[in-house]
């Protein structure tokens, strides 16, 4: 234990000691931290804030009128329940959804972050809940992180994790990276986090390695500071979502000029007759060459061609932001990049080729644990109806519709019970008033949370959990060697219980207890999970810990795999006995399998499709609407690091000095944006590091409807995501499309509404 009397914990976004000095919580950085996040400072103001929820609640119009559509839900009172009563209640609710319905009749998702201990991990604790009680439920497939490239990376390339996680480290790069060119960037408030926790946020320090090497970065993207300043990177600014047709561009040029590994392409590829008919528009018509790309990105066939010439013939390495892929056609950069790095010929060699995703969050481009961190058993989901996660709001809104996806032709379920823990769809989801009226078809929808978000306020039924400070656990990433005893730090607060107490009074009422629980309190469950790792360690004949020795120690590291590189470099060194997990074993220039699903919007080789949200007068301002740098996502928005960044209560919303003159738009001015979908309000800030033509608002500020009886309120907050568009990227992934959409900008000028969404709503 620590010499100050601080207990150990750990977050997604960094690893911790913390502890109550004078009734005010302290939290310390991991010592051996180089770089530690400040997002850990969200916790001390978090833990006790008026938001938290104290007691169990009920919707007012739910208990009243019982389950149903109801267009008072976000609206409406809420009653105070005791914890008894609101159990009897919602076993019984439960109970009647499961024998009118079956267990296809609730939707159990439950899409989110939840917190980095893996025994309270809600998701897993609501699909062992649903399974075991239940049966199963509709489930949710694929993320909002990656719902785009988690489909169409095993088409073209092999399993996601395989060609993501285990492909370019850190290491490498540091040591033998000559070029990097990032698409989106590596912002580190990104690396930083990553869900399970992190130790040592060491992306910097590696970049820096790099760069004092000699490495040279380029930067494509809207933002400056999507590449730290340690990199000097070049900064190449486009039009955002148009990166495939800049692709297409310097591919071209490769071509053209003969600079392209042909032996690469010949020996790993299949598909290049296909892809290179289409590149040099021998199959359409329209060569993409860089006077083609050029006014389509908005900038020089210049440029592009100098870049494209300094590509070859070194060590070099593209990689990509998830936020490429969250966008209309998301599908097309992925794959456009995968065959720019083969047409490069660097594809397995240490430091270089392509890692998409590396710098996205902190697990990419790190070592693999040796041993294994046991999950929370699911058990079996007997129901066999899902959706793409995104398509929250269709399959609510249009039951038994048809929709495509990944080459099949299913339908939307018929849900009537939604239940949500651990996530925050009025975080997660895009076009929010369409949420909105989407959660109003439900018969009853209910949350477990920590505090009152959004989602909450739109429940029937509100339990009240604990946060993780709150409650043991085990904090553990299979991409970080150190394993957290997570130790409680402080009472709970109110009347709230963790995620598990809770699911076991619902199963005992449901004459499930046995089977949920096993027998285990939450110390048994975390000893069993415990065990897991202990005897793999046991029998590698490492130290292998009591449970007891781990707790009192607070942390133990793990070994870890070589860095070896994975299946890509395998696939290097011997195609023929080590081919990839594609159809054709290679990697995949064209696709047969995706052409033979005939989609208009995912070809069979990368194209460029040209978005259908494009800038009219009326909405002229691209909006990027990326990850905050003070929070992950909606979490803990209230706590001190969170608000210290915001401006009298607003988020910081970022204009070009070019596009906000003409607007009379000064830095501190509040401004309200707004397009056909929605509107919110946020502080601007003038600032060069975003290119012309766009603004910039994160995501992660509560939504806060100023008048909550309209259907479609103005945010008077700063939620990105009432403007922004609830389409999927195409027919093949249906993944979210929430990183850009199109709007205008004007300031605001009238009386500026209170942020409500931090104080309990009325009831
Ligand atoms: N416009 C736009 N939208 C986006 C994105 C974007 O780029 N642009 N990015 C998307 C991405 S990549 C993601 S991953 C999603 C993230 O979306 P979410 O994962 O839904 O966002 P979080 O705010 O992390 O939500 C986690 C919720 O769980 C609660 N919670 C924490 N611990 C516990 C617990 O122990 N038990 C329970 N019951 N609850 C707990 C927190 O209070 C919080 O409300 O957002 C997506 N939305
Ligand atoms: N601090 C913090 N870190 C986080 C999170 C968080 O909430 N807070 N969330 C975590 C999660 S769940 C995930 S999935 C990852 C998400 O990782 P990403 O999705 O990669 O992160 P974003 O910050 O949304 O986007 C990165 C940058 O891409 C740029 N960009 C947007 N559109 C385009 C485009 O069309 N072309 C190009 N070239 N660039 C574009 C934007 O300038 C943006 O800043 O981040 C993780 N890290
Ligand atoms: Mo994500």
């Amino acid at each position: 234990m620590a010499p100050d009397g601080l207990l150990p914990h750990s977050s997604h976004w960094g690893v911790f000691r913390a502890g109550m000095r004078d009734g005010k919580l302290v939290v310390v950085p991991h010592p051996d931290d180089p770089d530690p996040n400040g997002i850990l400072q969200n916790f001390p103001d978090a833990l006790r804030h008026e938001a938290r929820i104290a007691k169990p609640m009920v919707r007012k119009g739910w208990l009243e009128r019982g389950p149903g559509a109801d267009q008072r839900r976000g609206n409406d009172d809420f009653v105070e329940m005791e914890w008894h009563q609101v159990l009897d209640l919602l076993a019984g609710e439960l109970a009647r959804v499961r024998d009118q319905h079956g267990p296809q009749g609730v939707f159990g998702g439950s899409y989110g972050w939840s917190s980095a201990g893996r025994f309270h991990h809600a998701q897993s604790q609501v699909h062992r809940f649903l399974n075991t009680t239940l049966g199963g439920y509709v489930r949710s497939v694929n993320s909002y992180s990656a719902g785009a490239s988690n489909v169409i990376m095993p088409h073209i390339m092999g399993p996601f994790e395989d060609v993501t996680r285990n492909a370019v480290s850190w290491e490498q790069v540091a040591k033998q990276t000559d070029f990097i060119l990032a698409f989106g960037g590596m912002a580190l408030k990104n690396s930083m986090v990553g869900g399970g926790g992190v130790s040592q946020h060491s992306e910097r320090g590696s970049m820096l390695a790099a760069r004092r090497r000699g490495c040279e970065f380029v930067l494509v993207g809207p933002l400056r500071d999507d590449l730290p300043a340690e990199c000097e990177a070049e900064w190449l600014t486009i039009t955002p979502n148009t990166d495939t047709a800049l692709m297409l561009g310097l591919a071209h040029v490769l071509v053209a000029e003969n600079l392209y590994d042909r032996d690469f392409i010949a020996r790993y590829t299949t598909g290049w007759a296909q892809f290179s008919a289409y590149l040099l528009g021998e199959s359409d018509g329209v060569a993409k060459t860089p006077e083609w790309a050029a006014p389509i990105c908005g900038t020089t066939a210049e440029a592009i061609r100098t870049l494209a010439r300094r590509l070859p013939g070194k060590r070099s390495l593209i990689t990509m932001a998830h936020s490429l892929q969250r966008a209309e056609h998301g599908e097309q950069p992925v794959w456009m990049a995968a065959v720019l790095a083969a047409m490069l010929g660097q594809i397995g060699l240490p430091g270089g080729g392509y890692n998409y995703a590396l710098g996205a969050l902190s697990h990419y481009g790190k070592r693999t644990n040796a041993v294994p961190t046991a999950a929370l058993p699911q058990g079996q989901n007997r129901v066999k109806e899902f959706i793409p996660v995104a398509r929250i709001s269709d399959m609510l809104l249009q039951p038994g519709q048809p929709f495509d996806y990944n080459g099949q032709r299913l339908a939307y379920p018929e849900v009537r019970l939604v239940y949500w823990a651990g996530g925050n769809p009025f975080h997660h989801h895009q076009d929010l008033g369409r949420l909105r009226a989407a959660f109003r078809q439900v018969e009853t929808l209910v949350v477990h949370e920590i505090a009152w978000t959004a989602t909450a306020r739109h429940a029937d039924i509100v339990l009240p959990v604990t946060m993780t400070l709150e409650r043991e656990d085990i904090g553990s990433a299979s991409t970080d060697p150190l394993m957290v005893a997570m130790h409680r730090i402080a009472a709970p607060f109110g009347e709230a219980r963790d995620d598990y107490t809770i699911f076991c009074a619902l199963a005992e009422r449901l004459g499930k207890l046995e089977v949920f629980s096993e027998g285990r309190n939450a110390r048994g469950w975390l000893r069993w999970m415990y065990e897991k790792t202990r005897e793999a360690l046991a029998t590698k004949g490492l130290e292998a810990p009591s449970f007891e020795q781990f707790w009192e120690r607070g942390e133990i590291l793990l070994p870890q795999q070589p860095d070896h590189g994975g299946i890509l470099r395998d696939f290097r060194d011997d195609p023929v006995e080590h081919p990839l997990p594609t159809p054709s074993g290679r990697i995949e220039l064209y696709s047969e399998k995706i052409a033979g699903f005939g989609y208009a919007d995912c070809l069979g080789h990368p194209a460029w499709l040209p978005p259908s949200d494009l800038p009219t007068a009326a909405e002229p301002l691209r909006l990027v609407a990326n990850q905050p740098a003070t929070r992950l996502h909606s979490q803990f928005d209230f706590g001190g690091h969170s608000s210290a960044a915001k401006r009298r209560g607003r988020e910081v919303m970022r204009i070009n000095p070019a596009d906000a003159a003409p607007r009379g738009i000064a830095t501190g001015d509040i401004v309200r944006l707004f397009n056909a979908r929605g509107a919110c309000l946020a502080s601007a800030e003038v600032s060069t590091d975003v290119m012309t033509g766009v603004v910039q608002l994160p995501t992660g500020a509560w939504y806060d409807p100023e008048d909550p009886a309209e259907a479609n309120p103005l945010c008077v907050h700063g939620n990105p995501n009432v403007l922004t568009r609830d389409v999927g990227t195409s027919s093949l992934a249906q993944g979210s499309t929430g990183q850009l959409t199109c709007c205008e900008v004007e300031r605001f000028t009238g009386n500026l509404p209170p942020i409500r969404a931090f104080s309990p709503p009325v009831g």
